[in-house]
């Protein structure tokens, strides 16, 4: 069973030191795998960030070590932060394996990606650049791009690193300052990806962590008057209430990453093993708990038949237990509250007619393990075909022709990602074209890179991370206009 490993570090992170909460109050993070504490965490609330805020902007401040940092310097620290994870590939993946309840394997995985995730930032640091406009014979004018100030960071557990990594980096490379707060469900490797950015050199209060609950601290981040952006991957529900607490307190800059309910469609001239593999893969990484799960696989009529075989193959092929068993491919959900969720929609699925093909019950009595689950003869009324199950259920879908998958597949509220598989590029890139949905991916599926801009239509999302168009999300733009006897 799982590794022994010391956990390091249990309070809130606030102007480079581990302190405890105002309240002096903590709470449990909790093993999945067994339904155990790990540990109890200092929990932060509204007086923490207040302490928090006044550390961001004393960094932030003008004439700060931060602000007058050569850009060249702030990449070098990036790099410095990314080799203090490299060193410490196994300690944060067992952490990480340990309060999420994802594999040792994915674990490793998800860090090397956020490795490679700062470095392609750190190296934006000193190419973020203003541009000359042409404004007449008399002007000179320019524009700056400078950072946006204090940034509050919301992150959910289902990518606790790599997600805490997201932020960071576009904020860290354009010159922000940041108060995050973790998931209450995994704060361990945050806490200990803080102690690394104290280690590489980052100034005090650049960086801070608040672990704590939604309605406390992470209210207190979307409320506050001087932050002046909050950047959130969760919910879609808690998405509406983030805009609304900044509209109703300094209009925040605001970004989204929410759910989503992504369709993968598979046209029948297809090799259909390879495409159920993709499928597989698309529905059950991360035990099905990912913002861009294929979780609507559209199967043309031709092949459903066929598909459906493999589909279930696969799915009993999953082996699910100890996630630091490297035999493993699925560990439990998250806690209780996902797994409750998890199991009434399956319920749903079997009340309202579809198809059990596999799995559809609890793993075990132990932890919170859900069987693989394949679901045939879906329809688009049934609950599993709109909700985000965010679980290990695929949902396989029948259709006949482009056009009706096309209009099927765009009725939902989500726009996150979506994949087709086919040999025919006309049909593929129709599909690209028409469907609506901030990703596409053509015979391949979760095609993330750090270089790509990654986020969501309608509301699956506000805004982009990953990419150039990351950074845009941490910056302002200032147009310098100067008059002068003879210009352009
Ligand atoms: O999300 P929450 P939950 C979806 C998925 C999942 C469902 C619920 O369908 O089943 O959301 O998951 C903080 N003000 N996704 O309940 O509550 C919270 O503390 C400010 C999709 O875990 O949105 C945590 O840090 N913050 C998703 C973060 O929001 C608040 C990933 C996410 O928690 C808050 C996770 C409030 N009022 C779930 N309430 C994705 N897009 O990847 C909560 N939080």
């Amino acid at each position: 069973m799982a590794k022994q490993v010391q956990i390091k570090y249990t309070q809130l992170f606030i102007d480079n030191e581990f302190v405890d909460a105002t309240s002096g109050r903590k709470f449990p993070t909790i093993n999945p795998a067994n339904g155990k504490i790990i540990a109890e965490i200092s929990e932060g609330d509204k007086a923490d960030v207040n302490k928090a805020v006044e550390a961001a902007k004393r960094a932030f401040n003008r004439n700060s070590k931060w602000r007058t940092m050569n850009p060249y310097n702030r990449g070098q620290l990036m790099h410095k932060l990314a080799d203090l994870i490299t060193r410490d590939v196994d300690y944060i993946a067992t952490l990480e394996a340990l309060d999420n309840g994802k594999t040792y394997v994915s674990a490793v995985e998800d860090i090397q990606a956020s490795i490679a995730t700062l470095r392609y930032y750190a190296g934006w640091c000193d190419k973020i650049l203003g541009t000359t406009i042409p404004t007449g014979d008399s002007s000179v004018t320019l524009t700056r791009k400078e950072p946006v100030g204090i940034v509050g960071q919301i992150i959910p557990w289902n990518y606790p690193f790599m997600m805490l990594v997201w932020k960071w980096a576009p904020a860290l490379a354009t010159g922000c300052t940041l108060i995050l707060k973790p998931a209450e469900q995994t704060p361990l490797t945050a806490l200990y990806g803080a102690a690394l950015a104290k280690e590489a050199g980052f100034p005090a209060g650049v960086i801070n962590v608040i672990p704590g609950y939604g309605p406390t601290a992470g209210a207190a981040i979307a409320e506050h008057p001087e932050i002046c952006k909050v950047a959130f991957t969760g919910s879609t529900e808690v998405g509406h209430a983030i805009m609304v607490a900044a509209g109703k307190s300094n209009l925040k800059r605001v970004s989204l990453e929410l759910g989503g309910k992504s369709p993968l469609v598979i046209f029948d001239d297809v090799d259909v093993k390879e495409a159920a593999e993709i499928a597989h893969n698309a529905i059950f990484l991360n035990h099905g708990q990912n913002c861009c799960a294929g979780s609507r696989t559209f199967v043309h009529s031709k092949i459903y038949d066929e598909f459906v075989k493999h589909a279930k193959q696969l799915a009993l092929d999953r082996k699910v237990g100890d996630p630091f068993d490297p035999k493993i491919n699925q560990g439990p959900q998250i806690d209780q509250e996902m797994f409750d969720k998890v199991m009434g929609l399956i319920n749903s699925g079997k009340q309202q007619g579809a198809v059990v093909e596999t799995g559809g019950n609890r793993q075990g009595e132990i932890g919170f393990f859900v069987q693989p689950t394949v679901f045939s003869k879906v329809t688009d009324d049934m609950r599993i075909a709109k909700e985000e199950i965010f679980g290990p259920v695929q949902t396989i879908l029948k259709f006949e022709t482009i056009n009706e998958v096309i209009e099927r597949a765009n009725r939902t509220n989500y726009g996150l990602a979506s994949g087709v598989i086919t040999k025919d590029i006309n049909k593929a890139l129709e599909f690209a074209q028409a469907i609506e949905a901030g990703s596409v991916w053509i015979n391949c599926y979760d095609a993330i890179t750090p270089q790509t801009p990654f986020g969501g239509f309608k509301q699956s999302g506000i805004g982009r991370e990953l990419g150039e168009e990351g950074l845009k999300e941490y910056l302002e733009i200032k147009t310098i206009s100067i008059n002068v006897t003879k210009g352009n």
